[in-house]
């Protein structure tokens, strides 16, 4: 098998902006994060300093092909982009614990969040290596309705709990909330689109969900590096970059 050419997986080129994309995001929200203080706010940032970090090894291993498997299924060759369902196992997680964070949700709630989350993401891949077709509708029919429980943790549950904060965190949870909703939303319909129907090639399935990732992971970051609830929760570091004991400019 080692003497065989190794050829560029489709979409090879998209991965690798992809690891770059996703690296120096990470970097970007580690360095302008470093002097955060505050346990809560310092969580929230170490998550969304992680979640393009994990993307970022993914994006690697699908450039170079080892994230790509060609899988021997029932009724043929399937192929499984194993390292995105690897990176969303932990990165979807993540924002949610962030976000939850955040907030300050207790923690059974985030539990069933994190729960139902994960079992999205396992029931997505039962749809992807799904040689039979009406199969792969109806996993992905499972993992949408996970996929509803998690919305309604977002929009409702946290909203329930985020109504009773300060201005400053409920105008940035408002704002990530919006995030959420509206780009993971978008997943199963591209997912339908290119791995389910196969109306668009693996390579502009790969441009699509690179947007994707980069909106909901990027943008998180950004949302919380700009957050003046988290900026504020250190009151020695006013730009939440300072370390304590700093004066400010
Ligand atoms: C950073 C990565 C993120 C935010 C990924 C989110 C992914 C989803 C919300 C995926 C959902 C899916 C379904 C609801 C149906 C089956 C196919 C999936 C896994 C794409």
């Amino acid at each position: 098998m080692f003497d065989t050419p190794v050829s560029p997986v489709a979409g090879a080129g998209w991965f690798a902006v992809g690891t770059a994309v996703m690296g120096l995001a990470a970097l970007y929200v580690a360095v302008r994060g470093r002097g955060v203080e505050d346990p809560r706010a310092r969580g929230v940032h170490v998550v969304a300093a992680l979640v393009p970090a994990v993307a970022c090894g993914a994006y690697l291993a699908m450039a170079l092909g080892v994230g790509v498997a060609e899988v021997a299924v029932r009724g043929g060759t399937l192929r499984l982009h194993w390292a995105r369902y690897a990176d969303w196992l932990f990165t979807t997680p993540l924002l949610l614990i962030g976000l939850g964070l955040f907030v300050g949700a207790d923690g059974e709630t985030l539990f069933g969040a994190v729960a139902a989350d994960v079992f999205m993401i396992v029931t997505g891949v039962a749809a992807t290596l799904s040689g039979v077709p009406t199969y792969r509708y109806v996993w992905w029919g499972v993992s949408t309705v996970a996929f509803l429980c998690v919305l309604y943790f977002v929009v409702v549950a946290l909203g329930r709990e985020a109504r009773d904060r300060d201005e400053a965190t409920r105008s940035t949870f408002a704002a990530l909330r919006v995030l959420i909703g509206a780009s993971w939303t978008v997943y199963p319909v591209w997912w339908l689109v290119g791995t389910g129907l196969g109306l668009v090639s693996p390579t502009a399935e790969a441009a699509g969900f690179l947007l994707l990732d980069t909106v909901a992971k990027v943008g998180f970051g950004l949302l919380v590096l700009r957050s003046p609830a988290l900026a504020g929760a250190d009151a020695d570091a006013p730009e939440g970059e300072a370390a304590p004991g700093t004066p400010a400019e």
